[in-house]
């Protein structure tokens, strides 16, 4: 099988990338993505060898169109991913998320190519904290952020080239993954480095706004049931049963790095923050026989702060600009 992986530098994309060397040789990749400051080489070193590295846009409608034509499969990580970037400056958002995805869409229509869209959960919103209530693919689109909103438009493009061009696409739908590689802007691995720099971790608003946590591996193979048994047209949401309090979440950071559990700071709240996420997964797990790896949250998450203490050269180019954006923002 030839691959093409979009966003394959980025967090979710290079362990794909990652898992997918180890563990099926057979299939040739070429990664698509453009570098920006999510994006890193450094995070493909450990397959270096095995991947053909092409550095460019998805809006770039000649490039990825030759890539296309190369290959029998492409897997669509690329996007702008950070909520709070898309309330500072939705424009790139609009660009790599919904012309991005039209334009590899394009392609896939005129190659006949087998598509599959990776989106997220918060295409569906938020619940309320004590809602027992979990998001299935039958939920209504209500996205909330700039972020999101572009992944919903995205979803609805590549659902209307499906019906209206029949092109051979799937889409899963993922709740907020965590482990190694992800851009230290994000909340898990934010916490862990701050406490390496010695700052206390800090909290929007209450903390008691609730994700559902899924190990990076277990995400990516949902994508390869989903790229292998999936049928055309469906919708996969993936999740592994993980909802936490943010303020679970850095009690558990701060023990693991050996600090007092209440040693973190109260910031303010993100506008329009949503307050909980959570995945009824058993669609993925009776129609495709799907079940995650890594059984504990606990045990995922001190293996990824172990990740962060021994690879400190990955991280520590990213950490300053964050920092300075956050305090930008007053967060
Ligand atoms: P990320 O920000 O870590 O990586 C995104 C990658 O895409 C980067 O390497 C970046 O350089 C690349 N990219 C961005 N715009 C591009 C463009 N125009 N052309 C080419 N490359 C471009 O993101 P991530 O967390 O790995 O997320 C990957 C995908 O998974 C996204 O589609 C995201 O919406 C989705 N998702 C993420 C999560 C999560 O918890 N992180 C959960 C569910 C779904
Ligand atoms: O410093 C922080 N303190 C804090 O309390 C940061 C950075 C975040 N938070 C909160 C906000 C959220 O409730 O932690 C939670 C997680 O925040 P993010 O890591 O920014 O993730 P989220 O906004 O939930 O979105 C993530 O999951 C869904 C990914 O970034 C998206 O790409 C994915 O689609």
């Amino acid at each position: 099988m030839r691959l093409l992986v979009t966003g394959g530098a980025g967090f979710i994309g290079s362990n794909f990338v990652h898992q997918t060397v180890r563990e099926r040789p057979d299939v040739q990749i070429i990664v698509l993505d453009a570098l920006t400051y999510a994006g890193s080489e450094a995070s493909l070193a450990p397959v270096h060898d095995a991947v053909d590295f092409r550095k460019g846009d998805i809006t770039d409608v000649d490039l990825v169109d030759e890539l296309v034509a190369q290959v029998d499969v492409v897997v669509h990580f690329a996007a702008e991913s950070h909520n709070d970037n898309s309330l500072r400056d939705p424009w790139p958002f609009v660009q790599s998320n919904i012309i991005g995805t039209y334009t590899l869409l394009e392609a896939v229509r005129r190659h006949g190519t087998r598509f599959h869209h990776i989106s997220t959960d918060e295409v569906y919103g938020d619940l309320e904290l004590d809602d027992p209530a979990k998001f299935t693919p039958d939920t209504r689109y209500n996205p909330s952020s700039p972020y999101s909103s572009t992944k919903a438009s995205s979803d609805l493009l590549v659902r209307a080239w499906t019906r209206s061009f029949g092109i051979h696409a799937t889409i899963s739908n993922c709740s907020n993954n965590y482990g190694p590689y992800q851009h230290v802007e994000k909340f898990i691995p934010r916490q862990i480095t701050n406490l390496i720099d010695g700052v206390r971790p800090k909290l929007y608003g209450s903390g008691q706004n609730v994700r559902d946590w899924i190990h990076v591996e277990d995400h990516n193979s949902a994508v390869w049931a989903v790229i292998d048994r999936g049928r055309a047209g469906e919708t996969y949401l993936i999740g592994a049963d993980g909802e936490h309090t943010n303020k679970e979440v850095v009690e558990a950071i701060l023990e693991l790095s050996g600090h007092a559990r209440d040693d973190y700071d109260l910031v303010s709240d993100r506008p329009g923050h949503d307050l909980r996420y959570a995945i009824d997964a058993s669609k993925l797990r009776t129609e495709l026989g799907w079940e995650p790896r890594y059984g504990s949250f606990r045990d995922g998450l001190a293996a990824t702060v172990g990740w962060y203490r021994d690879n400190e050269a990955w991280w520590r180019p990213q950490k300053d600009e964050t920092e300075a954006r956050y305090e930008g923002l007053g967060r």
